[in-house]
């Protein structure tokens, strides 16, 4: 007999292809996956790279990322979004638009802007264009102090910058701000700001990781899609990325993966 089960739950992810595996669509499906999550994919771009650093990128056209939202969304309806390397603001207006038509629920924006290697994974404009259009829509928006930086205007470097950063970005329309202080000089501490505050501290263990930011974010979709709160996935949320981080491998010569 056939087993067919109603209970399964989807998340879908507009992001970026890593071949190496360690951040992007890849690592996402993979978070996905390790919570029992059903994991559906958009890409958005094509990237070369290795754990060493980033060499190149092919954006997929507007059209062909619009298309490949629509084909999908008129058959499956997924519990969860999370969105990661959109690249273009055309890629970041094509996601808002989407997002709206289809009345998407429980939506992450990472709004990812720079690699840890220091590559730059949008193109100019789309810091601005996140803003606008996607900020307005989102439940969650993830940045790390940099890109907390970059949308705000303003450097963050400590907790109080931080607060700060997490107030100016509420005000831009998501109902909660997690700034991720993996990049702190001390203690990893992130904050979340829904109206309050709530604080996860870790200790820092020291290296490169690559991928933090996008396992972050994909755990969070994952949790709302299973019906946690937003403050109860972003606790579990911290304590498995922690873990991922002090169980991290090296397949390469470069950064280290996180073992999720
Ligand atoms: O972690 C940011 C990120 C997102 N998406 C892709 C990436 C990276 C970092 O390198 O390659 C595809």
């Amino acid at each position: 007999m056939p087993v067919y089960n109603p209970l399964m739950t989807t998340a879908l992810t507009i992001a970026g292809s890593d071949p190496s595996g360690g951040a992007g669509i890849q690592t996402d499906l993979k978070v996905f996956h390790s919570l029992g999550i059903h994991g559906l994919s958009v890409i958005t771009s094509i990237t070369a790279q290795n754990s060493r650093g980033f060499s190149g990128i092919m954006p997929v056209t507007r059209e062909f990322v619009r298309k490949q939202l629509a084909v999908l969304l008129s058959d499956i309806r997924p519990d969860s979004v999370k969105t990661g390397m959109l690249y273009s603001r055309s890629h970041i207006e094509v996601t808002a638009e989407i997002i709206r038509k289809y009345r998407l629920k429980n939506i992450v924006v990472d709004p990812v802007t720079v690699s840890t290697s220091g590559s730059r994974l949008a193109r100019r404009g789309a810091i601005a264009a996140i803003k606008k259009y996607l900020l307005p829509l989102c439940d969650v928006v993830t940045p790390n102090i940099h890109e907390a930086a970059l949308l705000t205007g303003f450097p963050v470097r400590d907790k109080d910058d931080m607060e700060k950063a997490a107030i100016a970005l509420n005000r831009l329309g998501p109902r909660s701000v997690i700034i991720t202080g993996g990049h702190l000089e001390k203690n990893a501490l992130d904050i979340l700001y829904d109206g309050a505050f709530r604080y996860r501290t870790s200790r820092k263990v020291r290296g490169q990781f690559h991928g933090t930011g996008c396992t972050f974010s994909a755990l969070m979709a994952a949790l709302l899609a299973q019906g946690f709160t937003v403050s109860e996935a972003f606790a579990q949320t911290k304590k498995i990325v922690t873990r991922a981080i002090r169980r991290s491998f090296s397949p390469g010569r470069g950064m280290h993966f996180l073992d999720i």
